[in-house]
């Protein structure tokens, strides 16, 4: 039984427009907006270099159902380039491109298999005249399907690799919308043996075999929210063996959060300086990609009143951009976030009997997970996790998340009233 090699890649989003970045320069941002459209480059130059059977692309290609003209021509130089190598592409179109916005007035090259949205379609993938895989997928029809698109697939022969592709939701995923939903069960029982799978930005693999059950995550962030590394699948596939699924960055632009803890720093300088010093790791660490850093300063330091004061924080923030205008692959600090505490005596503000020792009396209680205060808080905070769209914006919070917030809630209350006195 011959094995087959492909690319698997999904929510490409191409000429995505910044997201969630206000006042970035305009070189950079340029840079960032070319950024999706080069990740998608990327992939077609591993699929070239790699000599694969096929690229299978699971949907959200454009970023918007209104798709521009100039995405969907750079869309098609990319194909143009695998098909003048033989290398057939299966698209199915997602909630963010689906077929009813698809545009009928271009021509597409030899070789592209565009699924269609009013039923499950199977083609063959043909190798030397012979046909050594049957690619199987469902398109979007328009934006909103709800429905579980999964048994409609037909059952095989079970003589071939068989690949599902499907832009679906596995069903307990709350952090996004609904979109088609499925579960691996399903995925299971309908006899492929990969599932190429797309709409969750994050790349994981669900299942190892019997089928593999795969996101490849979006190709390149869009936005802060998306951080970590972006790209594809490089899979091979054979009918009884295990399938080789290969991770590959294309990324060329990444978005990470850290903070830096500033309690030895004596003066701004020295604040100054961590920074500069963390930005030079991040740089090294991303291997010749640009970079978005949000920043959170922490720690308790003598320097947190100066900090606070007037316009100390935006006049840090500009300064450090400049030193770093001129580097290349770029560094932008997107935000400075100031977290930092006093070096007040958190023992003598206990032992007092007044209004500040109470309200340390309540933080020291909120240090037991199980005391009545956090059954409040949790309760208030429910609606808001198991919400998709809260879900989107916010990352679950662990027992520790929660105890290190209301910490930083105490130091915040602290610095005000200590300071007031
Ligand atoms: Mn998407």
């Amino acid at each position: 039984m011959k094995t087959i090699r492909f690319v698997h890649c999904a929510d490409l989003h191409i000429d995505s427009p910044l997201k969630r970045i206000s006042d970035i320069d305009s070189p950079l941002g340029e840079l960032l907006r070319q950024s999706t459209y080069q990740s998608f480059c990327n992939i077609i130059d591993i699929a070239i270099e790699e000599k694969v059977d096929c690229v299978v692309i699971s949907g959200d290609i454009y970023d918007s159902a209104d798709r521009s003209l100039h995405a969907q021509l750079r869309f098609r130089d990319g194909l143009n380039r695998l098909s003048e190598k033989g290398i057939a592409t299966y698209i199915v179109h997602g909630n963010h491109d689906p077929l009813n916005s698809w545009s009928t007035k271009l021509d597409w090259p030899d070789n592209v298999f565009i699924f269609p949205g009013n039923r499950v379609e199977c083609y063959p993938l043909v190798r030397d005249g012979e046909v050594i895989a049957e690619i199987c997928g469902i398109s979007f029809k328009k934006r909103d399907v709800y429905e579980n698109l999964v048994p409609q697939f037909p059952a095989g022969s079970g003589e071939i690799p068989r690949i599902g592709l499907l832009h679906t939701n596995i069903l307990a995923n709350t952090a996004h919308k609904p979109y088609a939903p499925s579960s691996i069960a399903d995925l299971s029982n309908a006899g492929m043996d990969y599932w190429a799978l797309g709409h969750i930005h994050k790349h994981s693999v669900l299942q190892v075999n019997s089928p593999a059950i795969v996101y490849p995550g979006c190709s390149q962030s869009t936005h802060p929210g998306e951080s970590g590394e972006k790209g594809c699948c490089l899979v091979t596939l054979g009918h009884g063996i295990e399938p080789e699924i290969q991770f590959i960055a294309t990324d060329t632009a990444r978005y990470k959060t850290d903070s830096i803890d500033i309690s030895c720093c004596v003066t701004v300088d020295d604040i100054i300086a961590s920074i500069n010093h963390m930005c030079e790791l991040v740089l090294a660490e991303m291997s010749s990609r640009h970079v978005v850093l949000r920043l959170t300063l922490s720690g308790r330091s003598d320097l947190d009143s100066e900090l606070r004061r007037g316009s100390t924080m935006d006049d840090i923030l500009p300064h450090i951009r400049e030193s770093w205008e001129d580097r290349f692959p770029r560094i932008w600090i997107d935000k400075l976030n100031l977290r930092t505490a006093g070096t007040y005596d958190l023992e003598l503000l206990r032992r007092g009997n007044d209004f500040i020792s109470d309200i340390v009396s309540i933080y020291d209680g909120l240090e037991n997970p199980q005391s009545e205060h956090w059954e409040h808080i949790r309760e208030r905070l429910e609606a808001l996790f198991t919400n998709w769209r809260g879900q989107k914006y916010l990352d679950t919070m662990s027992e520790v998340d929660l105890l290190e917030l209301a910490r930083e809630a105490r130091d915040w209350s602290l610095n005000m009233l200590v300071k007031a006195e």
